[in-house]
């Protein structure tokens, strides 16, 4: 899964993308290198991000969405907002990835049931906003693990098939540096629950701070590191910033993990 921020202040990429036609070249770019689903979002939530407006949002990743759809990529809406993964699934989205795994928005649920469309529930607390001091855990993986069972059983009571549901740790999100590597060690014990995982590490504060590398742009290596060390403890998917690296990552990692 291929990132594309269309956001002014998106945490490391500054806002390169910010125009339609350059967010439409970086995400066909991202699918020409082997990125198999462009994740399209307009807010940020990394943490202390602002939120901004499902009306803005839409402004911002609506466009993109249209065309990249009509160009044949899979696309997938990074937003926890109902009207805008309505939006985005008639402008030819199909899949959605929802930070708040369907708690922010009463609409989300029977939306993504109703289509009928895969979703991605990841695990955080609180709000980027107020995330910073809900890392508090006994156990970590256990209670992410709990968590993330409530979400999918919100998300099966509200008709979401269980095919459809893909289930994310949400590493950075109410998290600190030490709950990030246990979580990525302990992904197992969440692949357990029976449902594919999705793994965002990309340039994350953790891989940081493990490295000394104040410069989100500068984390590529430990990215890698991190992913190939996710892929082999059960992830299906990475969300990556760097999807011609990722790639050769991975072809590289598969041919000697699956001889
Ligand atoms: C993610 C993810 C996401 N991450 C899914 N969606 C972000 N499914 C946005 C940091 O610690 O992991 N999974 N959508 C980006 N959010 C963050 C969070 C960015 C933490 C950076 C950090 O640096």
């Amino acid at each position: 899964m291929g990132i594309l921020n269309v956001t002014p202040d998106s945490f490391s990429d500054g806002g390169r993308h910010s125009d339609l036609a350059r967010a439409v070249r970086a995400g066909l770019a991202m699918a020409q290198a082997g990125a198999d689903i462009i994740d399209v979002g307009g807010e940020s939530t990394r943490p202390g991000a602002y939120p901004i407006s499902p009306s803005l949002e839409q402004a911002r990743v609506i466009p993109v969405i249209r065309e990249l759809a009509s160009a044949g990529l899979r696309v997938s809406v990074d937003t926890r907002n109902a009207a805008t993964m309505r939006a985005a699934l008639d402008a030819g989205a199909t899949v959605v990835n929802d930070i708040s795994a369907l708690a922010h928005d009463p609409e989300a649920p029977p939306l993504v049931a109703s289509r009928g469309c895969p979703v991605v529930l990841m695990h955080m607390r609180g709000t980027p906003q107020t995330m910073s001091s809900a890392a508090r855990y006994a156990d970590v993986i256990a209670e992410v693990r709990r968590e993330l069972a409530e979400r999918v059983e919100a998300a099966l009571l509200a008709g979401t098939a269980p095919e459809q549901i893909c289930l994310d740790p949400g590493i950075g999100f109410a998290k600190a540096g030490k709950q990030n590597e246990a979580l990525l060690r302990g992904l197992g014990t969440l692949a357990e629950l029976g449902f594919p995982l999705l793994v965002g590490v990309s340039r994350k504060r953790f891989i940081g701070r493990l490295t000394a590398i104040e410069l989100p742009s500068g984390r590529l290596a430990g990215s890698l590191a991190a992913g190939l060390f996710a892929l082999s403890h059960g992830a299906s998917i990475l969300r990556v910033h760097d999807v011609p690296e990722t790639v050769q990552a991975i072809r590289v990692w598969h041919a000697l993990a699956s001889a």
